[in-house]
């Protein structure tokens, strides 16, 4: 009976453990982020004005995610079924892993494969690992037009270019749950120079950010329902 239970407890803290451990998480502190689980560009947007007001992933997806969704568990998770058909702005438009250059003033265009688009809009989602509640800073340089979102709340909307890609105008502090949020960062481009980049605080170093440096996201979030069946699991394993 005393080996039984010290298996089960061995084994409950193997299960519950995250796969934080196992991971290649990207660093967080303030390195740029360079891997992002992007959309394609929406395209033709008509400039960063108008894209701003328009709610591409609602619209594209018939409302099964939004601006607003994605940056959460529900809405992350449904980008694996979500194609965002925008027939006049691109088509149908699917999810994948984005590597920019954090040094590029054209890293918009570029991690999509474009030299040097005009009328588009970027959008990338990262999660965010924190090992306890806090209140930080995040650190957004962008061209154009930027809004960003956490955990279901939009926090950021900044119309004004920031002068460069590593150029950060409106440091802005937010606040981060223990565990996995998600940070939605949407920038809508008209002419010229065409960036997006994020940093955390140099204090920031403990916090772990997905996509993984070895191209993992979805796979590696958290199962929706890990309370639940463990607690299912383990009534079985009491009556047995
Ligand atoms: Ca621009
Ligand atoms: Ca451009």
């Amino acid at each position: 009976m005393k080996k039984f239970t010290i298996f089960i407890t061995l084994a409950c803290v193997v299960m519950i453990t995250p796969m934080a451990l196992a991971q290649n998480w990207q660093p967080a502190g303030d390195n740029w982020i360079a891997k992002w689980w992007g959309l394609d560009l929406v395209t033709e947007t008509g400039g960063f004005n108008t894209s701003a007001g328009i709610d591409y992933l609602a619209e594209g997806s018939g409302g099964l995610i939004s601006n607003a969704s994605v940056s959460t568990r529900d809405g992350a998770g449904k980008t694996a079924n979500a194609i965002v058909n925008l027939p006049d702005n691109g088509g149908a438009l699917a999810w994948s892993i984005v590597d920019i250059n954090v040094a590029d003033q054209l890293n918009m265009s570029t991690s999509h494969g474009h030299p040097d688009a005009r009328d588009i809009t970027w959008h990338g989602i990262i999660a965010i690992i924190s090992p306890d509640e806090r209140t930080t800073t995040m650190h957004p340089a962008h061209d154009d037009y930027a809004q960003i979102w956490i955990n279901g709340e939009q926090v950021y909307d900044n119309s004004a270019w920031t002068g460069g890609a590593q150029e950060v105008t409106t440091p802005t502090e937010i606040n981060l749950k223990q565990g996995e949020n998600f940070l939605h960062f949407k920038c809508g481009e008209s002419g010229g120079a065409d960036y997006v980049n994020l940093h955390f605080e140099a204090t920031d170093t403990d916090l772990l950010i997905a996509p993984t440096t070895d191209n993992l996201f979805l796979d590696i979030l958290t199962p929706v329902e890990p309370q639940g069946k463990l607690a299912t699991q383990w009534a079985d394993l009491k009556r047995k």
